[in-house]
């Protein structure tokens, strides 16, 4: 992936731009300006702490790529997930009781509906979705941006990461808050002109497409603003970082 050699020529520019004296220094001023990953040095290490690090300084608000219409994958390929116990009741009654919560370091804690949330205004991208596993396929999405969705909430100052549920209570993640308000992560309900499908992770997926595929979690149904993320669960910052995966896994 073109990306990988991108990230290296950004981890290495990060340490000359610290003087090229050598990856301690740079470091260093990753920690200075609050550029660590949430378990940096001891789980995730040197290397993912400079990608992190230097996406986050070089790469900053940049856009995942968007294509034209006629670039839309013709087959898609959805990844077999299993969606648990919670999805099968909620799809009995035709997702009416579906419902997106709000938590944690807000304001206000809202419990949104799907309706609520295509009240919102739509937003849409077309843009890649690529699995570590090697294969990838191109979409439009449409939903709410996760922005407008936390400032209706009313994030609290101290909230520095999201954490992301779904019904399948093994499948989990979190972002930054840089990128959770980034107007390319979106709350969707709809692909390539129809209804989110189930197996696309409907009815409601978070997509987050300036990182790997296991970042955009399909069957949504909680976040929850934090300070940190050792706390929760195995302190991985998610389920593909406890099977070995970065938790950062920007492209
Ligand atoms: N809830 C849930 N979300 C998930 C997964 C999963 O197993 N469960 N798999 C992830 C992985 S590893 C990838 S690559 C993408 C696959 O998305 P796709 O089915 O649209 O291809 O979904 C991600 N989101
Ligand atoms: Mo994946």
């Amino acid at each position: 992936m073109s990306g990988m050699s991108r990230r290296t020529l950004l981890t290495r520019g990060l340490a000359a731009a610290a003087g090229l004296s050598g990856l301690s220094v740079a470091a260093r001023l990753a920690e200075r300006y609050g550029l660590i990953p949430p378990d940096a040095g001891n789980i995730y290490g040197m290397g993912e702490t400079l990608t992190y690090a230097a996406n986050r300084l070089i790469v900053g608000d940049s856009a995942a790529r968007e294509f034209p219409r006629h670039m839309i994958s013709t087959a898609p390929f959805a990844n077999p997930s299993m969606p648990g116990e919670m999805f099968k009741r909620l799809e009995a009654g035709g997702f009416a009781d579906w419902r997106l919560e709000v938590g944690g370091m807000v304001a206000r804690p809202l419990s949104l509906s799907l309706p609520d949330l295509r009240r919102l205004p739509e937003r849409s991208q077309i843009t890649q979705l690529a699995c570590e596993e090697g294969w990838s396929y191109i979409a439009e999405w449409r939903g709410a941006a996760l922005a407008d969705v936390l400032n209706a909430a009313g994030l609290l100052p101290g909230a520095r990461y999201l954490a992301y549920y779904s019904t399948d209570p093994e499948s989990w993640e979190t972002i930054d808050i840089a990128e959770a308000r980034h107007p390319q992560t979106l709350v969707t309900w709809g692909m390539n002109g129809n209804d989110l499908p189930v197996g696309f992770g409907g009815p409601l997926r978070l997509r987050v497409p300036r990182q790997l595929g296991y970042k955009s979690l399909k069957f949504l149904t909680r976040v929850v603003a934090v300070d940190g993320v050792r706390h929760l669960g195995q302190g991985t910052g998610g389920a593909n970082p406890q099977w070995g995966y970065s938790w950062y896994a920007g492209i």
